[in-house]
């Protein structure tokens, strides 16, 4: 990615226009013509750059498949904010957007720096019970699990977060989640053919980023 902010009004014209061309080609003489959805009736409302994760930082892509990560629960900044923290290639991650190839192998470590005990749920992935962070493999404060397993869904936007029982609003709503990006030959090229825009991560990142974003106009479970 080349770009680590782009604007929203620029992204909003980026859909208008997207929007005109898919209206054009699906033109039926004849038929009447849908209304275009009106995105950018306004103007002037979108003025804060949307953050579009890069290759490291806050939610940045860290390449995950078939290699050792590792991944730290700790506090994060004030307000009891939590965070995954991770390191790799020299760079630091927050939150990181784990990228991993379709049949790809996965090895996480999460090591909880947490005063309480936590687990890591793979949240639309499909998994066996001992990766799955059901809450039957609790990890201790200071202490740490091995996750292992195969990617075996198809490319699309999935997100992680703690799964300890009675606990895992708490956990999730300090900020305790990220994003996992299962990618295949397709997904792969899309985002090379899209490459500055990103459309469709940028989607589901968008969600996040308000939630993330916003999380702190909301109490959060004691
Ligand atoms: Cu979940």
């Amino acid at each position: 990615m080349t770009h680590p902010l782009i604007g929203r009004r620029r992204l909003l014209r980026a859909l208008a226009a997207l929007g005109a061309g898919t209206a054009v080609a699906g033109f039926t003489p004849g038929v009447r013509k849908a209304a275009a959805p009106v995105l950018c009736a306004t103007p002037g409302a979108f003025d804060t750059p949307l953050l579009v994760p890069g290759s490291g930082g806050r939610m940045g892509r860290l390449p995950a498949g078939g290699r050792p990560v590792v991944l730290r629960a700790a506090s994060y900044g004030r307000d009891g904010a939590l965070a995954f923290a991770a390191r790799a290639d020299g760079r630091d991650y927050i939150d990181p957007t784990l990228v991993v190839g379709s049949g790809s192998s996965v090895a996480i470590r999460l090591e909880n720096r947490l005063d309480e005990p936590t687990v890591a749920h793979w949240h639309g992935l499909t998994m066996d019970t001992a990766n799955d962070g059901n809450g039957e493999a609790l990890i201790g404060p200071d202490s740490s699990f091995d996750y292992a397993f195969t990617v075996r869904n198809r490319a699309s936007l999935y997100w992680y977060h703690p799964h300890p029982h009675g606990r895992t609003a708490a956990q999730t709503c300090r900020g305790l989640f990220g994003l996992i990006a299962v990618e295949d030959d397709d997904e792969v090229k899309l985002r090379a053919a899209l490459s500055e825009c990103d459309l469709p991560s940028l989607f589901g990142m968008m969600m996040f980023m308000q939630y993330k974003t916003d999380r702190t106009s909301r109490p959060c479970p004691p």
